[in-house]
C-alpha cells in the first residue's frame, strides 16, 4: 500500500513501477489498483483516434505543449499495437519527446501488444487510473481504430477526437466504421496536403446529414497541421466546448457511468476468465478434451460442466 501513498504524491517513479507489476500480471499489483480506485475521476479524459500515420503521435506532442502552456498537468497513455515501443516514451520527434520527458508535469507510457494480461484496453485503462490518481489534470489516450474492441478505448475517453488526412477513402471508411457516432470532433490532420478543404466539406455534409436530438452536440471539424502546431489552439477551444457541453447537459455524468459500466462488466469477465484458468484441473481437462474428440460432448457442454465445476468449487 505504500505504493499507493507515492502515487498519490505524484511519484513518477512509482506509478512507473506499478504499470510495470500490472505488465508483469503480479497479484500485489491489483490490490494496489484497488486502492487507488477511489482517488480517481478528476482527470479529463481525451481519446485521440485514427488510422496509423494520421499523425495522432504529433498531435498528442502539441497537444501536451498547449495544455502545459495552460499549466495543466499531462498523461498519455498511447495503444499502439504497430508501434515498437518499449515500455516509455516514444513520441513525435526525438527532440520534442525530449522537451516533454524532462517535464515534471507531463507522464507518458505506451502500451503495445506483448505482456499486459488481459488486453491492451484493461491495461490502458489501469494506466488511466493510475496517471488520474497521480493527479494529471488532462489524460490523452492514443489510440488506432475505432471499433477493434481490442484497442477501442474511446468509449473511456469524455472527449474523443478522430484524425482524418485528405487521403481518398478516409471519409467513406468512417461511414462503415460508425465514427459519426463515436467522434465528439473531427480533425483533418496535415491540411498542408491536397484535398484538406475537400474533406473537411465531405464532413461537414455527412455531420449536418445526420438525425440529432434539438441541442445535442454536433461535431466540429478542426483543421490542423500538427508538425507545425497550426490548428492546436483551435482544436483545444473546441475540447473545452465540449467538456461544457458535456458538464451543462448532464451528459458528463452519463458518459462517466457508461464507462463505469464498461469496466465492471470487462473486470466480472477478467477475474472469471482468471480464476477458470487458474483452476483448472488439467486431468479433468484432458479427459473432456478425449471425450470431445471421440465426439462424445461438445465444446458448449463441456465448457459449461467446466465453469458450473469452477463456481461449485468457490473459485468463481
Ligand atoms: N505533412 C504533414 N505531415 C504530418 C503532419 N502531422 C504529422 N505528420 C507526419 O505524419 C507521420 C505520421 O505521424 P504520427 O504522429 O507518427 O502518426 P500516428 O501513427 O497517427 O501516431 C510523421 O512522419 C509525421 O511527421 C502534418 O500536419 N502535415
Ligand atoms: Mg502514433
Amino acid at each position: 500500500m505504500e505504493l499507493t501513498e507515492k502515487i498519490l504524491a505524484g511519484d513518477v517513479r512509482a506509478a512507473a513501477r506499478l504499470m510495470r507489476s500490472i505488465e508483469d500480471g503480479a497479484p500485489d499489483a491489483v490490490e494496489e489498483l484497488k486502492s487507488i480506485y477511489q482517488h480517481t475521476g478528476k482527470a479529463y479524459v481525451i481519446g485521440v483516434t485514427g488510422a496509423p500515420g494520421a499523425g495522432k503521435s504529433t498531435m498528442v506532442d502539441a497537444l501536451i505543449s498547449a495544455y502545459r502552456n495552460r499549466n495543466l498537468t499531462v498523461g498519455v497513455v498511447a495503444v499502439d499495437p504497430s508501434s515498437p515501443f518499449t515500455g516509455g516514451a516514444i513520441l513525435g520527434d526525438r527532440v520534442r519527446m525530449q522537451k516533454h520527458s524532462t517535464d515534471q508535469g507531463v507522464f507518458i507510457r505506451s502500451v503495445a501488444t506483448r505482456g499486459w494480461l488481459g488486453g491492451l484496453a484493461r491495461a490502458a485503462i489501469s494506466i488511466i487510473h493510475i496517471m488520474d490518481a497521480m493527479g494529471k489534470d488532462v489524460i490523452l489516450a492514443e489510440t488506432v481504430g475505432i471499433g477493434q474492441a481490442e484497442v477501442d478505448i474511446t468509449r473511456l475517453a469524455d472527449t474523443t477526437l478522430f484524425v482524418l488526412t485528405p487521403t481518398a477513402g478516409d471519409a467513406i471508411q468512417m461511414m462503415k466504421a460508425g465514427i459519426l457516432e463515436a467522434a465528439d470532433i473531427f480533425v483533418v490532420n496535415k491540411a498542408d496536403q491536397e484535398g484538406a478543404q475537400h474533406l473537411k466539406v465531405e464532413l461537414q455534409v455527412m455531420v449536418s446529414m445526420k438525425n440529432r436530438a434539438h441541442g445535442s452536440w454536433e461535431p466540429p471539424i478542426v483543421l490542423t497541421e500538427a508538425v507545425k502546431g497550426k490548428g492546436i489552439e483551435e482544436l483545444v477551444a473546441e475540447i473545452m466546448k465540449h467538456k461544457e457541453y458535456l458538464t451543462t447537459s448532464g451528459k458528463m455524468e452519463k458518459r462517466r457511468r457508461e464507462r463505469v459500466r464498461l469496466e465492471l462488466v470487462g473486470a466480472i469477465e477478467g477475474s472469471l476468465k482468471d480464476y477458470i484458468s487458474a483452476g483448472l484441473d488439467q486431468t479433468a481437462l484432458e479427459k473432456l478434451i478425449d471425450d470431445l474428440m471421440q465426439k462424445k460432448t461438445n465444446p458448449h457442454s463441456a465448457a459449461s460442466e467446466i465453469i458450473d465445476h469452477s463456481v461449485k468449487l468457490g473459485r468463481a
